[in-house]
């Protein structure tokens, strides 16, 4: 007997026929942020999430890469499904090489399942600090996680609010291992770009070399919304001098995705043609360009193939 499992009320599913970029992605351009969700008759979400959503297959999700113009994925563990990366390995695992992965540990993870999940493609793991989305875990055991990975060569991606990085910075710094920022640390995109708050954000990038920041999620982000749908393509405008003021200044360490299939979105659901039309207004050269779609994540996910 398989599960049924029923969306949360409001759940806002993937808009399924998205528009072709008018953006051309260069060759060998990578989503570096994206999801699996199930499909849940398969690979049930965790008892403990905070959500539940509609699926989101890996057929679907390679289909709207080659739609897009992508070449490979990062697939992210999403908090619906706890710490079974099960769905997740699948789809690396499916992508023939055109997928890695990070995963969701937790502290007592041995080592043939660290080894199991290296093999099948993961590369990181994710610490979440987003209370919506999960029970945090202690400092304590996110840094036992830090250390177990850190002979991998795996680096950590991070998510957390704006208003709680004063109080997680130090931690962060203390890790051994490099971190990927999630969604520019979600800034509050109506104060301003020069403003206490951002800036302290980009010192955190500033503190050490091997800070990653994935310039993601303007419509997550955003307060004016997405544009009128009336043939307009410069969406999310609000969100812009965040994102280019990043890309300008760690132009070697910024990552772009689609974070396909948009969790817990409410108000709308984005086009991803569209998200991807919003790249060259952050990355406004073709060498930004080049760097933030395809060497900055080959560096990091595919060192070896360089
Ligand atoms: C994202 C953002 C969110 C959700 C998750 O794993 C997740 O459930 O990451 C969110 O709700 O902000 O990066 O997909």
């Amino acid at each position: 007997m398989t599960t049924q499992f029923v969306k949360t009320p409001g759940w806002l599913d993937w808009y399924d026929g998205p528009s072709k970029p008018t953006f051309v992605l260069p060759a060998g351009a990578v989503d570096a942020h994206c999801h699996v969700f199930g499909p849940g008759a398969e690979f049930p979400f965790a008892p403990e999430r905070k959500y539940t959503p509609g699926d989101a297959s890996k057929a679907q999700l390679f289909a709207l890469r080659d739609h897009l113009g992508f070449d490979r994925n990062v697939i992210v563990q999403a908090t619906c499904h706890g710490a079974d990366n099960s769905a997740m390995v699948d789809a690396v695992q499916a992508s023939g090489g055109r997928a890695r992965g990070i995963a969701t540990v937790r502290p007592d993870v041995g080592d043939d399942e660290l080894r199991r999940l290296h093999e099948a493609g993961v590369r990181g793991v994710r610490f979440n600090f987003v209370k919506r989305l999960v029970d945090v875990l202690p400092m304590e055991g996110l840094r036992h996680v830090a250390d177990r990975i850190a002979p991998l060569g795996w680096h950590i991606v991070i998510y957390f609010e704006s208003h709680d990085l004063p109080e997680l910075a130090d931690f962060f710094l203390s890790l051994p291992v490099p971190l990927v920022v999630d969604h520019m640390g979600r800034p509050d995109v109506t104060k301003p770009v020069d403003g206490p708050e951002f800036s302290g954000f980009l010192d955190l990038l500033r503190a050490k070399d091997d800070i990653w920041c994935k310039v993601t999620c303007p419509e997550r982000l955003t307060v004016v919304g997405p544009p009128a749908l009336d043939g307009e393509r410069t969406a999310y405008s609000d969100v812009v001098p965040f994102g280019r003021r990043v890309v300008e200044e760690f132009p070697d360490r910024v990552l772009w995705g689609t974070d396909w299939p948009h969790p817990n979105l409410t108000d709308h659901m984005p086009d991803d043609g569209l998200l991807v039309d919003w790249i060259p207004r952050i990355a406004t050269t073709a060498e930004q360009q080049q760097a933030l779609l395809v060497d900055n994540p080959m560096r990091l996910y595919w060192p070896e193939e360089l």
